[in-house]
């Protein structure tokens, strides 16, 4: 099903579902051979979420400040290029949210174990606000707090589950958003963790 929660905020619950085993299959080689990593804040603390990327751009953060590059820092290789399942699933959503082309050039993945979080934030590291952000989640369920343009408006707590896709365009692609601890559990596919994809146009 498709929900508007803000404008150009478009929810479809389930949507990723269809494509999961190759989808599943792709990330699970993916982080095998690129594990997630710890990026640390500009305040110099290691996040509580890692993370790994593919595309032309991955995104890094490190004490020097937070920002997409061509290689990754643990190996100096260039990010392995998004498989063609993730393109598929980053266009057609974008598709069903009034965005036609979607093309995006990276891929941010986030692994959430029991207790990862992400604090209130903005995604402002893109260089074209009006491109969409594509969001994909798996594995353990978790509440996604979605707040508004300014950091003090009050977030509204969204329950995302395996499969769901969320298109973050127009006004709501500049709002506030993270994400609260995820509860210790067991997932049947994806084991004991929260995955969540951002898919991205970042130049
Ligand atoms: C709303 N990731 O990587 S995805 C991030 O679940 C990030 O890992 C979260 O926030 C996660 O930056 C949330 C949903 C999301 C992504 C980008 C957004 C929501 C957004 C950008 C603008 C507004
Ligand atoms: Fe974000």
């Amino acid at each position: 099903s498709k929900v508007m929660l803000a404008p150009g905020a478009c929810w479809l619950s389930g949507f990723a579902l269809p494509c999961m085993p190759v989808l599943w299959s792709c990330l699970a080689q993916h982080l095998s051979a690129h594990p997630p990593r710890q990026m640390m804040t500009p305040m110099g603390y290691p996040m509580s979420v890692r993370t790994s990327s593919m595309g032309d751009w991955g995104w890094v953060g490190s004490a020097a400040g937070y920002g997409y590059q061509a290689a990754d820092p643990a190996n100096h290789q260039p990010w392995p290029a998004m498989p063609e399942v993730i393109l598929q699933l980053a266009a057609t959503a974008a598709q069903q949210a009034g965005y036609a082309d979607f093309v995006p050039d990276s891929c941010l993945i986030n692994v959430y174990a029991p207790g990862s979080k992400m604090g209130l934030h903005q995604d402002k590291d893109e260089q074209d606000f009006t491109q969409p952000i594509v969001s994909v989640s798996l594995g353990l369920p978790a509440t996604f707090l979605f707040g508004g343009a300014r950091r003090t408006d009050k977030p509204v707590k969204i329950p995302l589950v395996h499969g769901d896709v969320v298109v973050w365009g127009g006004a709501s692609r500049r709002f506030y958003h993270g994400v609260a601890p995820v509860q210790p559990g067991q997932h049947p596919l994806i084991g004991p963790q929260r995955i969540n994809l951002t898919l991205r146009k970042a130049r």
